[in-house]
C-alpha cells in the first residue's frame, strides 16, 4: 500500500480503484456528525420484496441531492430532499479530498448489529458505467466486504471505522460488488454517507 498527498492509501484489489482515508474526520467530529445526522434526519424503512414476500429493509434510508435527481436503487424509487447546510459541508469537505463533484448522498443508517446491507454493486444506469462513488462513514466500525465477480479472484474486506473515507472508481462497480454483513456480536449506531454523481437518464 502506498499513502498519497492526501491521506489515501490504495486498498490492493484486483481490476478495481479502491482507496481508504482512515481519518479523514477527527473523532470528535465524527461522532458529533454521527448525533446529529441521527437525530434530524427523516429516516425512512423501505420495505424489499425477497421470493414474492414482503420484509422491511434492514437499515433506514434517506437521499439527498439536488432536485430533479431521481434514482432507482432496488428497485426503491427515490426522490431527493433538499441539501441541508450540514452535507452541503460535508459535501464539499469530500469533494476537495477527492477531486470529485458529487450531486446526491445517500444516507444508510445501521442501528445495530441486525442491520446490514447485501452484497450488490452500485451499476445504476444512472451512475454511468465507471462511476466514482465517495463512502463516508460515523459510529460504529464495522466490516465492508469486497467480493469479486470473477469466482477465481478471492473476496476481503475491510475495516470502516468511524470518520473514514472510502473512495471506489474506475472499474470498481464493474468487477467487484460490496456488502455489510450483520455482525455477530453488539454493534452500536453507524451511519454511512455514499457521494454519487447521477447523470441524466441514458
Ligand atoms: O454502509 C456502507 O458502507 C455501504 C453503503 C453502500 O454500499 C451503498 O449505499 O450503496
Ligand atoms: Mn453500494
Amino acid at each position: 500500500m502506498f499513502r498519497d498527498a492526501a491521506g489515501f492509501e490504495r486498498v490492493p484489489l484486483e481490476g478495481a480503484n479502491v482507496q481508504l482515508w482512515i481519518d479523514f474526520l477527527p473523532r470528535e467530529r465524527a461522532n458529533s456528525l454521527l448525533q446529529e445526522l441521527i437525530t434530524v434526519t427523516p429516516w425512512r424503512a423501505e420495505e424489499v420484496v425477497v421470493w414474492g414476500k414482503r420484509h422491511p429493509q434492514p437499515r433506514l434510508i434517506a437521499w439527498y441531492g439536488d432536485t430533479g435527481k431521481n434514482y432507482t436503487y432496488s428497485g426503491i424509487a427515490m426522490n431527493p430532499l433538499s441539501w441541508t447546510p450540514l452535507l452541503q459541508l460535508v459535501r464539499s469537505e469530500v469533494e476537495e479530498a477527492c477531486g470529485d463533484r458529487f450531486n446526491s448522498v445517500l444516507l444508510n443508517y445501521y442501528r445495530h448489529e441486525r442491520d446490514s446491507m447485501g452484497m450488490h454493486s452500485d451499476n445504476e444506469p444512472e451512475l454511468g458505467p465507471r462511476p466514482t462513488i465517495a463512502s463516508l462513514s460515523v459510529g460504529e466500525e464495522r466490516l465492508f466486504s469486497f467480493k469479486a465477480k470473477d469466482p477465481k479472484v478471492e473476496s476481503r474486506s475491510i475495516a470502516l471505522p468511524s470518520g473514514s473515507l472510502l473512495l471506489m472508481k474506475g472499474d470498481t462497480q464493474m468487477n467487484w460488488k460490496h456488502g455489510i454483513a450483520k455482525a455477530g456480536r453488539r454493534m452500536g449506531p453507524r451511519v454511512n454517507l455514499t457521494f454519487r454523481q447521477i447523470r441524466a437518464k441514458p
